[in-house]
């Protein structure tokens, strides 16, 4: 039997509303990857749409983790970094990739921050430079449209996009650093959602996108990049591992749209673990 694989997530835990580790580690665990986990945070639910939710900032317990893991024989296939609970944590973080980060395996950076052209409650105008210093030590980087914007320092714009300008923040975030970059929330027309990748090595840039789906869900981020890395770890190219994500996250979508559940709940990718394991599973 195959070595079963082993990935670093490093998200916070938001108690309720589906995003970060409530997301990551199901999805990751779903498709037979072990996933072991640094919580950057604990808040009472994310910090989309929610008034008075509790924060508990772990920084200070990341390095003495790290410290106690030193002392362990452990290697991870893939680290892969979300929403950060401070300033300093990037900091933490690339000491964790000094630590864990190889030539062969995956240092996947989502750089939680931003979306709808506006920066999320609780992060300042100085983050995106200090997130611009962790994304250019990834191998691969998965930011929706906003958050190239700010990596990039270009302005805001409101889809549909060109291909030509997607290409243009695609090739801008390579040069950043990554081989591998996935943009989400790309829509050439007016009624559709998928993503764009760029792959350095075999210079071939891919798109994929399905109908849109109406009403803007949290989390989604989340579990699209759970789902992207799943599937490179399962040995997927960078186009079909975006595309595997996006028919996840698009069916998760249209689960919680028949639904009606509320935005800020998060959507059901739970009915679609058994359908992704699959998919994963064929060679
Ligand atoms: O899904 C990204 C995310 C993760 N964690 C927290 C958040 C958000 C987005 O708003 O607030 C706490």
């Amino acid at each position: 039997m195959e070595r079963q694989k082993r990935v670093l997530a490093v998200h916070d835990i938001s108690c309720f509303g589906r995003c970060s580790l409530t997301v990551a580690l199901p999805i990751i665990s779903a498709v037979g990857i072990e996933c072991s986990v640094i919580p950057t945070a604990v808040l009472s639910t994310h910090t989309g749409g929610f008034e008075n939710y509790t924060f508990t900032d772990l920084t200070k317990d990341i390095m003495p983790i790290i410290d106690h893991w030193k002392t362990l024989d452990i290697s991870f296939d893939a680290i892969y970094t979300g929403y950060l609970g401070s300033l300093e944590q990037i900091n933490h973080i690339i000491k964790i990739f000094d630590t864990y980060k190889t030539e062969e395996n995956i240092a996947l950076v989502d750089p939680v921050m931003a979306d709808n052209g506006k920066l999320y409650t609780g992060f300042d105008k100085s983050f995106p430079s200090e997130m611009r210093k962790l994304v250019s030590k990834a191998s691969a980087v998965v930011p929706n449209i906003t958050e190239a914007c700010f990596l990039l320092e270009k302005e805001y714009k409101e889809g549909p996009y060109s291909k030509e300008y997607i290409k243009e923040l695609l090739l801008g975030l390579a040069d950043l650093g990554p081989n591998q970059v996935v943009l989400t929330g790309v829509f050439l027309e007016k009624d559709e959602l998928g993503a764009a990748t760029y792959d350095k090595k075999t210079k071939e840039f891919g798109f994929y996108a399905r109908n849109e789906i109406e009403g803007y869900y949290h989390g989604t981020g989340d579990v699209f990049g759970s789902a992207l890395l799943s599937a490179l770890i399962k040995g997927r190219s960078l186009i079909n591992a975006a595309s595997v994500a996006v028919d996840f996250i698009v069916d998760s979508l249209i689960r919680s749209c028949i639904a009606k559940t509320d935005l800020k709940y998060g959507v059901n990718f739970e009915a679609g673990l058994q359908h992704l394991a699959k998919e994963l599973s064929r060679e």
